[in-house]
Protein backbone atom coordinates (compact mmCIF):
# COMPACT_ATOMS: atom_id res chain seq x y z
CA UNK A 1 0.00 0.00 0.00
CA UNK A 2 1.49 3.77 -0.19
CA UNK A 3 0.31 6.58 1.65
CA UNK A 4 0.00 9.24 -0.48
CA UNK A 5 1.20 13.20 0.75
CA UNK A 6 -1.24 16.13 0.91
CA UNK A 7 0.72 17.23 -2.70
CA UNK A 8 -1.25 14.32 -4.34
CA UNK A 9 -4.56 14.53 -2.44
CA UNK A 10 -7.38 16.16 -4.20
CA UNK A 11 -8.69 19.74 -3.88
CA UNK A 12 -12.00 18.45 -2.05
CA UNK A 13 -9.92 16.32 0.50
CA UNK A 14 -7.75 19.48 1.09
CA UNK A 15 -10.72 21.22 1.68
CA UNK A 16 -11.98 18.91 3.87
CA UNK A 17 -8.46 18.56 5.73
CA UNK A 18 -8.30 21.74 5.81
CA UNK A 19 -11.26 22.56 8.03
CA UNK A 20 -11.07 20.13 10.94
CA UNK A 21 -9.70 23.18 12.85
CA UNK A 22 -7.27 21.11 14.78
CA UNK A 23 -3.74 21.30 13.99
CA UNK A 24 -1.07 18.80 15.00
CA UNK A 25 2.19 20.30 16.89
CA UNK A 26 4.31 19.95 13.71
CA UNK A 27 1.29 22.35 11.63
CA UNK A 28 0.18 19.26 9.39
CA UNK A 29 -3.87 19.43 9.63
CA UNK A 30 -5.09 16.91 12.09
CA UNK A 31 -7.04 14.10 10.37
CA UNK A 32 -10.22 13.50 12.05
CA UNK A 33 -11.23 10.36 14.19
CA UNK A 34 -14.03 8.33 12.46
CA UNK A 35 -17.37 6.93 14.04
CA UNK A 36 -18.93 4.14 11.91
CA UNK A 37 -22.00 3.11 13.73
CA UNK A 38 -24.07 -0.01 12.17
CA UNK A 39 -27.64 -0.72 13.29
CA UNK A 40 -28.44 -4.69 12.05
CA UNK A 41 -32.09 -4.68 9.74
CA UNK A 42 -32.86 -1.49 11.07
CA UNK A 43 -35.65 0.18 8.90
CA UNK A 44 -35.51 3.29 6.91
CA UNK A 45 -38.46 5.45 8.54
CA UNK A 46 -37.90 3.63 12.62
CA UNK A 47 -35.57 6.63 14.00
CA UNK A 48 -37.10 10.00 14.98
CA UNK A 49 -35.58 11.92 12.10
CA UNK A 50 -36.94 9.74 9.59
CA UNK A 51 -40.35 9.92 10.38
CA UNK A 52 -40.25 7.11 13.37
CA UNK A 53 -42.46 7.13 16.40
CA UNK A 54 -39.42 5.44 17.97
CA UNK A 55 -37.64 7.63 20.51
CA UNK A 56 -33.72 7.60 19.24
CA UNK A 57 -32.65 11.64 20.98
CA UNK A 58 -29.32 10.38 20.53
CA UNK A 59 -29.47 9.45 16.55
CA UNK A 60 -31.78 12.49 15.95
CA UNK A 61 -29.32 15.16 17.36
CA UNK A 62 -26.60 13.29 15.17
CA UNK A 63 -28.91 14.04 12.36
CA UNK A 64 -29.44 17.51 13.47
CA UNK A 65 -26.26 18.58 13.41
CA UNK A 66 -25.20 17.16 10.32
CA UNK A 67 -27.09 15.84 6.94
CA UNK A 68 -29.41 12.95 6.22
CA UNK A 69 -29.35 10.64 3.02
CA UNK A 70 -32.60 9.41 1.48
CA UNK A 71 -31.52 7.72 -1.37
CA UNK A 72 -28.38 5.43 0.08
CA UNK A 73 -28.49 1.45 -0.89
CA UNK A 74 -26.91 -1.00 0.57
CA UNK A 75 -27.11 -4.97 0.05
CA UNK A 76 -30.55 -7.07 0.89
CA UNK A 77 -28.71 -8.80 3.90
CA UNK A 78 -26.53 -8.28 6.16
CA UNK A 79 -22.78 -10.43 5.03
CA UNK A 80 -23.36 -8.90 1.47
CA UNK A 81 -23.64 -5.14 2.43
CA UNK A 82 -20.82 -5.64 4.89
CA UNK A 83 -18.33 -6.81 2.39
CA UNK A 84 -19.01 -4.37 0.01
CA UNK A 85 -18.85 -1.92 3.18
CA UNK A 86 -14.86 -3.27 3.72
CA UNK A 87 -14.19 -3.60 0.17
CA UNK A 88 -15.18 -0.82 -1.47
CA UNK A 89 -16.62 -3.08 -4.38
CA UNK A 90 -19.18 -5.32 -5.21
CA UNK A 91 -20.20 -8.02 -2.97
CA UNK A 92 -19.78 -10.61 -5.88
CA UNK A 93 -15.99 -9.51 -6.39
CA UNK A 94 -15.83 -9.76 -2.33
CA UNK A 95 -16.33 -13.19 -1.60
CA UNK A 96 -20.17 -12.09 -0.90
CA UNK A 97 -21.84 -12.90 -4.19
CA UNK A 98 -23.99 -15.40 -1.90
CA UNK A 99 -24.47 -15.36 1.66
CA UNK A 100 -22.32 -18.19 3.52
CA UNK A 101 -25.32 -20.09 4.49
CA UNK A 102 -27.07 -20.13 1.21
CA UNK A 103 -24.02 -20.72 -1.48
CA UNK A 104 -25.93 -22.31 -3.72
CA UNK A 105 -24.46 -25.79 -5.83
CA UNK A 106 -23.74 -24.19 -8.94
CA UNK A 107 -21.70 -21.25 -7.15
CA UNK A 108 -19.52 -23.37 -4.56
CA UNK A 109 -15.48 -23.16 -5.36
CA UNK A 110 -16.17 -19.84 -7.48
CA UNK A 111 -14.27 -16.86 -6.73
CA UNK A 112 -16.66 -13.92 -5.12
CA UNK A 113 -18.64 -17.17 -3.89
CA UNK A 114 -16.29 -18.15 -1.05
CA UNK A 115 -18.83 -16.57 1.85
CA UNK A 116 -16.40 -14.59 3.66
CA UNK A 117 -14.46 -11.40 3.05
CA UNK A 118 -11.97 -13.08 0.16
CA UNK A 119 -7.95 -12.49 -0.47
CA UNK A 120 -8.69 -10.99 -3.69
CA UNK A 121 -10.07 -7.51 -2.08
CA UNK A 122 -8.06 -5.09 0.93
CA UNK A 123 -9.78 -3.92 3.67
CA UNK A 124 -10.05 -0.30 4.09
CA UNK A 125 -9.18 -0.85 7.73
CA UNK A 126 -5.51 -2.87 7.54
CA UNK A 127 -4.80 0.88 4.92
CA UNK A 128 -6.35 3.19 7.70
CA UNK A 129 -4.12 0.99 10.20
CA UNK A 130 -1.18 1.42 8.31
CA UNK A 131 -1.62 4.97 7.39
CA UNK A 132 -1.64 5.77 10.67
CA UNK A 133 -5.08 5.47 12.41
CA UNK A 134 -6.17 3.59 15.25
CA UNK A 135 -8.66 1.07 14.53
CA UNK A 136 -11.22 -0.49 16.47
CA UNK A 137 -14.40 -2.86 16.24
CA UNK A 138 -16.96 -3.72 19.04
CA UNK A 139 -20.33 -5.72 17.63
CA UNK A 140 -21.50 -8.00 15.00
CA UNK A 141 -18.40 -9.01 11.75
CA UNK A 142 -20.25 -11.97 9.97
CA UNK A 143 -17.37 -11.85 7.12
CA UNK A 144 -15.59 -15.28 8.19
CA UNK A 145 -13.83 -17.35 11.21
CA UNK A 146 -10.90 -18.34 10.01
CA UNK A 147 -8.12 -16.59 11.73
CA UNK A 148 -7.27 -14.95 8.55
CA UNK A 149 -10.61 -13.84 8.08
CA UNK A 150 -11.52 -12.23 11.00
CA UNK A 151 -11.19 -8.62 12.73
CA UNK A 152 -7.84 -8.82 13.33
CA UNK A 153 -6.82 -10.24 10.21
CA UNK A 154 -8.58 -7.71 8.08
CA UNK A 155 -6.90 -4.23 10.04
CA UNK A 156 -8.75 -4.08 13.59
CA UNK A 157 -6.11 -3.09 16.13
CA UNK A 158 -8.29 -4.13 18.96
CA UNK A 159 -11.91 -5.81 18.62
CA UNK A 160 -14.76 -7.55 20.51
CA UNK A 161 -16.33 -9.37 17.96
CA UNK A 162 -19.04 -11.61 17.28
CA UNK A 163 -18.41 -13.25 14.28
CA UNK A 164 -21.54 -14.92 13.78
CA UNK A 165 -24.49 -13.49 12.05
CA UNK A 166 -26.80 -13.48 14.88
CA UNK A 167 -27.59 -15.03 18.25
CA UNK A 168 -28.36 -14.25 22.11
CA UNK A 169 -27.74 -10.73 23.24
CA UNK A 170 -26.77 -11.79 26.81
CA UNK A 171 -25.17 -15.32 26.08
CA UNK A 172 -23.47 -17.14 23.76
CA UNK A 173 -26.65 -19.19 23.01
CA UNK A 174 -26.17 -19.84 19.17
CA UNK A 175 -29.12 -19.63 16.48
CA UNK A 176 -29.14 -23.11 14.35
CA UNK A 177 -27.70 -26.53 15.03
CA UNK A 178 -24.69 -25.75 12.61
CA UNK A 179 -23.72 -22.74 14.74
CA UNK A 180 -25.01 -23.90 18.40
CA UNK A 181 -22.81 -21.55 20.16
CA UNK A 182 -21.84 -17.84 18.97
CA UNK A 183 -18.12 -17.54 18.38
CA UNK A 184 -16.54 -14.56 19.76
CA UNK A 185 -13.37 -13.07 19.44
CA UNK A 186 -11.41 -9.80 21.22
CA UNK A 187 -8.30 -8.72 20.04
CA UNK A 188 -7.97 -11.17 17.95
CA UNK A 189 -7.86 -14.66 19.99
CA UNK A 190 -11.34 -16.57 20.45
CA UNK A 191 -12.94 -16.25 23.72
CA UNK A 192 -14.01 -18.78 26.03
CA UNK A 193 -16.85 -17.13 27.58
CA UNK A 194 -18.50 -13.76 27.67
CA UNK A 195 -18.25 -10.51 30.57
CA UNK A 196 -20.48 -11.83 33.86
CA UNK A 197 -22.52 -8.50 33.11
CA UNK A 198 -23.05 -8.84 28.90
CA UNK A 199 -25.54 -7.39 27.63
CA UNK A 200 -24.45 -6.96 23.50
CA UNK A 201 -25.07 -3.07 22.89
CA UNK A 202 -24.05 -2.25 26.48
CA UNK A 203 -20.76 -4.52 25.91
CA UNK A 204 -20.15 -3.84 22.70
CA UNK A 205 -20.61 0.23 23.80
CA UNK A 206 -18.10 -0.64 27.25
CA UNK A 207 -15.78 -2.21 24.85
CA UNK A 208 -15.42 0.30 22.41
CA UNK A 209 -14.43 3.29 25.07
CA UNK A 210 -12.45 0.85 26.67
CA UNK A 211 -10.29 0.95 23.73
CA UNK A 212 -10.27 4.25 22.62
CA UNK A 213 -9.51 5.24 26.40
CA UNK A 214 -6.90 2.93 26.31
CA UNK A 215 -4.63 4.82 23.32
CA UNK A 216 -5.92 8.35 23.47
CA UNK A 217 -2.65 9.86 24.84
CA UNK A 218 -0.65 9.15 21.88
CA UNK A 219 -2.74 11.70 19.72
CA UNK A 220 -3.29 9.49 16.94
CA UNK A 221 -6.33 9.65 15.33
CA UNK A 222 -9.06 6.64 15.49
CA UNK A 223 -11.75 4.93 13.52
CA UNK A 224 -14.46 3.20 15.84
CA UNK A 225 -16.53 0.61 14.45
CA UNK A 226 -19.64 0.14 15.75
CA UNK A 227 -21.51 -3.40 14.09
CA UNK A 228 -24.47 -3.18 16.87
CA UNK A 229 -26.26 -6.75 16.94
CA UNK A 230 -29.73 -4.56 17.43
CA UNK A 231 -32.29 -4.50 16.32
CA UNK A 232 -31.73 -8.00 14.83
CA UNK A 233 -33.90 -10.37 16.04
CA UNK A 234 -33.43 -12.19 18.59
CA UNK A 235 -35.77 -9.15 20.51
CA UNK A 236 -33.28 -9.03 24.03
CA UNK A 237 -33.99 -6.87 26.20
CA UNK A 238 -32.67 -5.28 30.05
CA UNK A 239 -35.12 -5.82 32.19
CA UNK A 240 -36.06 -2.26 33.01
CA UNK A 241 -36.49 -1.83 28.68
CA UNK A 242 -39.36 -4.79 28.52
CA UNK A 243 -42.29 -2.51 29.19
CA UNK A 244 -41.24 0.89 27.75
CA UNK A 245 -43.44 0.89 24.71
CA UNK A 246 -46.81 -0.74 26.73
CA UNK A 247 -49.67 -0.04 24.77
CA UNK A 248 -48.07 1.93 21.92
CA UNK A 249 -48.49 0.00 19.05
CA UNK A 250 -52.32 -0.73 19.46
CA UNK A 251 -52.90 1.57 16.81
CA UNK A 252 -51.97 -1.05 14.50
CA UNK A 253 -49.50 -1.36 11.43
CA UNK A 254 -52.19 -0.11 8.89
CA UNK A 255 -52.47 3.26 10.51
CA UNK A 256 -49.56 3.43 11.40
CA UNK A 257 -47.63 3.50 8.34
CA UNK A 258 -50.06 6.20 7.13
CA UNK A 259 -48.94 8.37 10.43
CA UNK A 260 -45.11 7.62 9.36
CA UNK A 261 -45.93 8.21 5.52
CA UNK A 262 -47.29 11.94 6.89
CA UNK A 263 -44.25 12.56 8.87
CA UNK A 264 -41.85 11.47 6.70
CA UNK A 265 -43.40 14.45 4.20
CA UNK A 266 -43.42 16.99 6.57
CA UNK A 267 -39.80 16.18 7.87
CA UNK A 268 -38.83 16.08 3.58
CA UNK A 269 -37.61 13.03 3.77
CA UNK A 270 -40.31 12.17 0.95
CA UNK A 271 -41.84 14.47 -1.60
CA UNK A 272 -45.42 15.44 -0.89
CA UNK A 273 -46.41 13.03 -3.30
CA UNK A 274 -44.66 9.84 -2.64
CA UNK A 275 -46.98 7.10 -1.96
CA UNK A 276 -47.10 4.08 0.02
CA UNK A 277 -46.19 0.42 -1.34
CA UNK A 278 -49.28 -2.10 -2.01
CA UNK A 279 -49.64 -3.84 1.10
CA UNK A 280 -47.53 -7.16 1.46
CA UNK A 281 -49.48 -9.82 -0.32
CA UNK A 282 -49.24 -12.16 3.52
CA UNK A 283 -50.19 -9.17 5.93
CA UNK A 284 -53.48 -9.03 7.17
CA UNK A 285 -55.67 -5.96 7.42
CA UNK A 286 -55.50 -5.07 11.47
CA UNK A 287 -58.95 -4.41 11.39
CA UNK A 288 -59.40 -7.72 10.62
CA UNK A 289 -57.31 -9.23 13.62
CA UNK A 290 -59.16 -10.64 16.44
CA UNK A 291 -58.34 -8.28 19.96
CA UNK A 292 -56.11 -11.37 21.30
CA UNK A 293 -54.39 -11.60 18.16
CA UNK A 294 -53.60 -7.57 17.83
CA UNK A 295 -52.12 -7.89 21.26
CA UNK A 296 -50.02 -10.38 20.40
CA UNK A 297 -48.51 -9.00 17.63
CA UNK A 298 -48.17 -5.74 19.03
CA UNK A 299 -46.26 -6.93 21.59
CA UNK A 300 -43.55 -8.09 19.07
CA UNK A 301 -43.36 -4.17 18.00
CA UNK A 302 -42.90 -3.11 21.59
CA UNK A 303 -40.01 -5.03 21.99
CA UNK A 304 -38.57 -4.02 18.87
CA UNK A 305 -39.21 -0.57 19.12
CA UNK A 306 -37.65 -0.47 22.70
CA UNK A 307 -34.35 -2.59 21.32
CA UNK A 308 -34.05 0.21 18.67
CA UNK A 309 -34.10 2.76 21.57
CA UNK A 310 -31.49 1.05 23.94
CA UNK A 311 -29.22 1.06 20.98
CA UNK A 312 -29.72 5.04 20.67
CA UNK A 313 -29.52 4.91 24.70
CA UNK A 314 -25.87 3.46 24.11
CA UNK A 315 -25.21 5.57 21.06
CA UNK A 316 -25.73 8.56 23.38
CA UNK A 317 -23.18 7.03 25.83
CA UNK A 318 -20.57 6.64 23.28
CA UNK A 319 -20.83 10.07 21.59
CA UNK A 320 -21.05 11.46 25.62
CA UNK A 321 -17.76 10.15 26.12
CA UNK A 322 -16.50 11.73 22.95
CA UNK A 323 -17.41 15.08 24.80
CA UNK A 324 -16.17 14.70 28.03
CA UNK A 325 -12.89 13.58 26.56
CA UNK A 326 -13.17 16.46 23.90
CA UNK A 327 -12.59 14.61 20.56
CA UNK A 328 -16.45 14.87 19.66
CA UNK A 329 -15.50 17.96 18.16
CA UNK A 330 -12.73 16.46 15.70
CA UNK A 331 -14.55 13.48 14.99
CA UNK A 332 -16.63 12.40 11.49
CA UNK A 333 -19.89 9.78 12.43
CA UNK A 334 -21.87 7.85 9.99
CA UNK A 335 -24.82 6.13 11.17
CA UNK A 336 -26.32 3.53 8.71
CA UNK A 337 -28.59 0.37 8.91
CA UNK A 338 -27.14 -2.61 6.72
CA UNK A 339 -30.35 -3.48 4.89
CA UNK A 340 -34.09 -3.79 5.22
CA UNK A 341 -35.87 -4.24 8.20
CA UNK A 342 -36.49 -8.33 8.37
CA UNK A 343 -40.15 -9.33 7.75
CA UNK A 344 -39.23 -13.11 7.74
CA UNK A 345 -39.43 -15.00 10.74
CA UNK A 346 -36.44 -16.85 10.75
CA UNK A 347 -36.60 -19.12 13.92
CA UNK A 348 -39.46 -20.23 11.83
CA UNK A 349 -37.60 -20.67 8.48
CA UNK A 350 -34.47 -22.47 10.70
CA UNK A 351 -36.33 -24.75 12.96
CA UNK A 352 -39.90 -25.08 11.71
CA UNK A 353 -39.67 -28.64 10.86
CA UNK A 354 -40.44 -31.06 13.46
CA UNK A 355 -38.08 -33.77 13.28
CA UNK A 356 -35.17 -31.71 11.97
CA UNK A 357 -31.73 -31.13 14.32
CA UNK A 358 -32.36 -27.34 14.29
CA UNK A 359 -36.09 -27.78 15.55
CA UNK A 360 -34.53 -30.05 18.95
CA UNK A 361 -31.69 -27.71 19.09
CA UNK A 362 -34.54 -24.99 19.44
CA UNK A 363 -36.64 -27.02 21.38
CA UNK A 364 -33.87 -27.31 24.21
CA UNK A 365 -32.07 -23.82 23.55
CA UNK A 366 -34.95 -21.52 22.38
CA UNK A 367 -37.64 -22.12 24.84
CA UNK A 368 -39.34 -19.35 26.08
CA UNK A 369 -42.06 -19.20 24.11
CA UNK A 370 -44.67 -17.88 26.12
CA UNK A 371 -45.57 -13.98 25.44
CA UNK A 372 -44.42 -13.38 29.09
CA UNK A 373 -40.91 -14.82 28.53
CA UNK A 374 -40.00 -12.43 25.15
CA UNK A 375 -37.20 -10.56 25.10
CA UNK A 376 -35.54 -12.31 28.13
CA UNK A 377 -32.89 -14.82 27.76
CA UNK A 378 -34.04 -17.78 25.25
CA UNK A 379 -36.68 -16.23 24.17
CA UNK A 380 -36.47 -15.73 20.26
CA UNK A 381 -39.30 -13.54 18.72
CA UNK A 382 -38.74 -11.03 15.89
CA UNK A 383 -41.82 -8.56 14.71
CA UNK A 384 -42.53 -10.04 11.03
CA UNK A 385 -43.56 -8.69 7.91
CA UNK A 386 -46.70 -6.75 9.12
CA UNK A 387 -44.23 -4.72 11.12
CA UNK A 388 -41.41 -4.52 8.79
CA UNK A 389 -43.64 -2.93 6.35
CA UNK A 390 -43.94 -0.41 9.09
CA UNK A 391 -40.11 -0.11 9.26
CA UNK A 392 -39.57 0.37 5.76
CA UNK A 393 -42.24 2.96 5.18
CA UNK A 394 -43.04 3.57 2.21
CA UNK A 395 -41.18 1.47 0.75
CA UNK A 396 -42.40 -2.33 -0.89
CA UNK A 397 -40.86 -5.70 1.10
CA UNK A 398 -38.01 -6.29 2.79
CA UNK A 399 -34.88 -7.44 4.09
CA UNK A 400 -33.93 -10.29 1.44
CA UNK A 401 -35.49 -8.79 -1.51
CA UNK A 402 -34.71 -6.16 -4.06
CA UNK A 403 -37.73 -4.19 -4.27
CA UNK A 404 -36.77 -1.08 -1.74
CA UNK A 405 -37.91 -2.42 1.30
CA UNK A 406 -34.90 -4.65 1.40
CA UNK A 407 -31.87 -2.18 0.22
CA UNK A 408 -33.02 1.43 0.89
CA UNK A 409 -31.33 2.05 4.37
CA UNK A 410 -31.09 5.17 6.64
CA UNK A 411 -27.52 7.36 6.36
CA UNK A 412 -26.19 10.19 8.71
CA UNK A 413 -23.16 11.64 8.32
CA UNK A 414 -21.93 14.36 10.43
CA UNK A 415 -19.34 15.84 12.65
CA UNK A 416 -15.40 16.74 11.41
CA UNK A 417 -15.04 17.65 7.91
CA UNK A 418 -18.89 18.02 7.06
CA UNK A 419 -19.48 21.25 5.60
CA UNK A 420 -23.45 21.30 5.03
CA UNK A 421 -26.27 23.08 6.33
CA UNK A 422 -27.06 21.52 9.90
CA UNK A 423 -30.24 18.92 9.68
CA UNK A 424 -29.99 19.40 5.89
CA UNK A 425 -31.35 16.15 3.76
CA UNK A 426 -29.41 14.97 0.47
CA UNK A 427 -31.05 13.27 -1.72
CA UNK A 428 -27.91 12.18 -4.11
CA UNK A 429 -27.66 8.29 -5.39
CA UNK A 430 -24.94 6.71 -2.65
CA UNK A 431 -24.02 3.23 -2.01
CA UNK A 432 -22.42 1.40 1.28
CA UNK A 433 -19.30 0.95 -1.15
CA UNK A 434 -18.71 4.38 -1.35
CA UNK A 435 -17.50 4.58 2.27
CA UNK A 436 -14.22 2.65 2.06
CA UNK A 437 -13.18 5.09 -0.69
CA UNK A 438 -14.56 8.00 1.23
CA UNK A 439 -12.52 7.66 4.54
CA UNK A 440 -9.09 6.71 2.72
CA UNK A 441 -9.36 10.28 1.06
CA UNK A 442 -10.27 11.71 3.73
CA UNK A 443 -7.24 9.84 5.79
CA UNK A 444 -5.00 10.72 2.91
CA UNK A 445 -4.49 7.58 2.03
CA UNK A 446 -4.53 5.88 -1.53
CA UNK A 447 -6.20 2.01 -2.27
CA UNK A 448 -3.45 0.11 -3.63
CA UNK A 449 -4.04 -1.94 -6.89
CA UNK A 450 -1.88 -4.45 -4.91
CA UNK A 451 -1.62 -5.74 -1.38
CA UNK A 452 0.59 -7.63 1.12
CA UNK A 453 1.53 -9.08 -2.27
CA UNK A 454 -1.02 -10.18 -4.32
CA UNK A 455 -3.14 -7.87 -6.78
CA UNK A 456 -6.59 -7.09 -5.17
CA UNK A 457 -9.02 -5.56 -6.82
CA UNK A 458 -10.33 -2.12 -7.70
CA UNK A 459 -13.19 -0.12 -5.43
CA UNK A 460 -16.08 0.41 -7.38
CA UNK A 461 -17.45 2.95 -4.88
CA UNK A 462 -16.93 6.62 -5.42
CA UNK A 463 -15.71 8.93 -2.67
CA UNK A 464 -18.17 11.45 -0.79
CA UNK A 465 -15.46 13.72 -0.24
CA UNK A 466 -16.52 16.44 -2.65
CA UNK A 467 -20.36 15.67 -1.53
CA UNK A 468 -19.47 16.25 2.63
CA UNK A 469 -17.18 19.33 1.69
CA UNK A 470 -20.40 20.88 0.18
CA UNK A 471 -19.46 20.75 -3.50
CA UNK A 472 -21.82 18.47 -4.92
CA UNK A 473 -25.14 16.61 -3.98
CA UNK A 474 -23.68 13.39 -4.72
CA UNK A 475 -20.66 11.58 -5.97
CA UNK A 476 -22.95 9.72 -8.97
CA UNK A 477 -24.20 11.82 -12.23
CA UNK A 478 -27.04 10.82 -14.34
CA UNK A 479 -25.14 7.91 -16.83
CA UNK A 480 -23.58 6.15 -13.41
CA UNK A 481 -25.70 3.14 -12.08
CA UNK A 482 -25.80 0.69 -9.84
CA UNK A 483 -26.61 -2.64 -9.98
CA UNK A 484 -27.48 -5.75 -7.44
CA UNK A 485 -28.19 -9.67 -7.46
CA UNK A 486 -29.06 -11.93 -4.46
CA UNK A 487 -30.95 -15.42 -4.53
CA UNK A 488 -31.73 -14.58 -8.17
CA UNK A 489 -33.15 -11.26 -7.60
CA UNK A 490 -31.63 -8.83 -9.74
CA UNK A 491 -31.81 -4.88 -10.08
CA UNK A 492 -30.38 -1.95 -11.66
CA UNK A 493 -30.69 1.70 -10.80
CA UNK A 494 -29.59 4.46 -13.02
CA UNK A 495 -31.03 8.33 -11.99
CA UNK A 496 -34.88 7.86 -10.89
CA UNK A 497 -35.13 4.64 -12.84
CA UNK A 498 -34.97 1.10 -11.68
CA UNK A 499 -35.02 -2.21 -13.41
CA UNK A 500 -36.30 -4.71 -11.35
CA UNK A 501 -36.48 -9.08 -11.47
CA UNK A 502 -38.08 -10.78 -9.05
CA UNK A 503 -38.78 -14.56 -8.84
CA UNK A 504 -42.70 -15.47 -7.92
CA UNK A 505 -44.16 -14.35 -5.50
CA UNK A 506 -42.67 -11.28 -4.76
CA UNK A 507 -42.20 -10.15 -8.59
CA UNK A 508 -43.59 -11.62 -11.84
CA UNK A 509 -40.85 -13.90 -13.27
CA UNK A 510 -39.92 -10.94 -15.30
CA UNK A 511 -38.41 -7.53 -15.74
CA UNK A 512 -40.25 -4.38 -14.17
CA UNK A 513 -39.50 -1.18 -14.50
CA UNK A 514 -40.26 2.04 -11.39
CA UNK A 515 -39.80 5.58 -11.45
CA UNK A 516 -38.60 6.14 -8.26
CA UNK A 517 -38.92 10.15 -8.03
CA UNK A 518 -42.74 9.74 -8.66
CA UNK A 519 -43.35 5.97 -7.34
CA UNK A 520 -41.13 5.20 -4.47
CA UNK A 521 -43.44 2.39 -3.57
CA UNK A 522 -43.19 0.88 -6.71
CA UNK A 523 -46.38 0.35 -7.67
CA UNK A 524 -46.62 1.09 -11.32
CA UNK A 525 -44.66 -1.08 -13.53
CA UNK A 526 -43.41 1.19 -16.97
CA UNK A 527 -41.47 -1.67 -18.70
CA UNK A 528 -44.61 -2.11 -21.24
CA UNK A 529 -45.10 1.72 -21.48
CA UNK A 530 -41.02 2.46 -21.98
CA UNK A 531 -39.62 -0.52 -23.99
CA UNK A 532 -36.44 1.36 -24.95
CA UNK A 533 -35.49 2.21 -21.34
CA UNK A 534 -35.95 -1.17 -20.91
CA UNK A 535 -33.46 -2.59 -23.10
CA UNK A 536 -30.79 -0.03 -22.30
CA UNK A 537 -31.34 -1.01 -18.82
CA UNK A 538 -31.01 -4.38 -19.25
CA UNK A 539 -27.29 -3.68 -21.26
CA UNK A 540 -26.22 -1.97 -17.82
CA UNK A 541 -27.92 -5.40 -16.28
CA UNK A 542 -25.55 -7.32 -18.35
CA UNK A 543 -22.52 -5.25 -18.05
CA UNK A 544 -23.10 -5.55 -14.43
CA UNK A 545 -22.83 -9.55 -13.99
CA UNK A 546 -20.24 -9.42 -16.58
CA UNK A 547 -18.04 -7.19 -14.72
CA UNK A 548 -18.75 -8.72 -11.41
CA UNK A 549 -18.77 -12.30 -12.55
CA UNK A 550 -22.57 -12.62 -11.37
CA UNK A 551 -23.50 -16.24 -11.49
CA UNK A 552 -27.62 -16.57 -10.79
CA UNK A 553 -27.98 -19.78 -8.08
CA UNK A 554 -29.47 -22.84 -9.38
CA UNK A 555 -31.08 -23.33 -5.77
CA UNK A 556 -32.64 -20.71 -3.53
CA UNK A 557 -34.11 -20.15 0.11
CA UNK A 558 -37.03 -18.86 -1.50
CA UNK A 559 -37.47 -21.39 -4.07
CA UNK A 560 -40.83 -22.56 -2.74
CA UNK A 561 -42.06 -19.72 -1.23
CA UNK A 562 -44.57 -19.35 -3.70
CA UNK A 563 -46.03 -22.98 -2.99
CA UNK A 564 -46.53 -21.57 0.44
CA UNK A 565 -48.12 -17.97 0.10
CA UNK A 566 -51.54 -17.44 -0.94
CA UNK A 567 -52.04 -16.49 -4.29
CA UNK A 568 -51.72 -12.73 -4.94
CA UNK A 569 -55.09 -11.04 -5.71
CA UNK A 570 -56.08 -7.38 -5.72
CA UNK A 571 -56.40 -5.41 -2.25
CA UNK A 572 -59.30 -3.55 -1.90
CA UNK A 573 -60.13 -1.47 1.53
CA UNK A 574 -63.05 -3.73 3.32
CA UNK A 575 -63.20 -6.95 0.90
CA UNK A 576 -64.63 -9.25 1.52
CA UNK A 577 -67.52 -7.62 3.19
CA UNK A 578 -67.99 -10.89 5.06
CA UNK A 579 -64.99 -9.90 6.99
CA UNK A 580 -65.17 -6.51 7.39
CA UNK A 581 -69.13 -6.19 8.14
CA UNK A 582 -69.84 -4.60 11.96
CA UNK A 583 -72.54 -6.86 13.81
CA UNK A 584 -76.21 -6.32 12.17
CA UNK A 585 -78.20 -5.19 15.63
CA UNK A 586 -82.00 -4.28 15.12
CA UNK A 587 -82.79 -0.74 15.50
CA UNK A 588 -84.00 0.20 18.18
CA UNK A 589 -87.14 2.23 17.40
CA UNK A 590 -88.86 -0.39 15.58
CA UNK A 591 -91.56 -3.05 17.05
CA UNK A 592 -89.95 -6.14 18.63
CA UNK A 593 -91.20 -9.24 20.06
CA UNK A 594 -93.85 -8.97 22.83
CA UNK A 595 -92.77 -11.67 25.76
CA UNK A 596 -95.72 -10.93 27.36
CA UNK A 597 -97.98 -12.95 24.91
CA UNK A 598 -95.89 -16.29 25.25
CA1 LIG B 1 -28.57 -7.08 8.67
Amino acid sequence: MRIICTGTLSAAALVALASLGAAQAGGEPRRPNIVMIVADDMGFSDMGMFGGEIRTPNLDALARSGVRFTNFYCGPSCSPTRSMLFSGTDSHVAGLGNMDEWVAPNQRGVPGYEGVLNQQVVSFVNLLREGGYHTYMAGKWHLGKQPDQIPRARGFERDFSLLDGAGSYFDMTGLSASSPRSIFTEDGKYLEELPGDYYATKTYTDKMISFIESSRADGKPFFAYVAHQAPHDPYHLPDDWLRKYEGQYDVGWDALREQRLARMKELGILGAEANLAERLLYVTFWSDLAPVARATVARKMELYAALVENMDYHVGRLIDYLKRIDEYDNTLFLFFADNGAEGTDVAHMIAGTPGTRDYLFYVVNWSQTHPNAWGRPHSNVSYGPGWAQVSMTPFRQHKGWLAEGGIHCPLVVAGAGVKRAAGSIDDGLVHVMDIAPTLLEIAGVEPPSTYQGRPVQRMQGMSWVPMLAGETDGPRREQDWLGWELWGSRAIRQGKWKLLWQPRPMGEDCWALYDLAKDPGERRDLAAEEPERVQQLLLLWDEYAKVNNVILPNRTPFETLEDQLPPRVPVDEGYPPLKFKKPFVPPKELPREDRSER
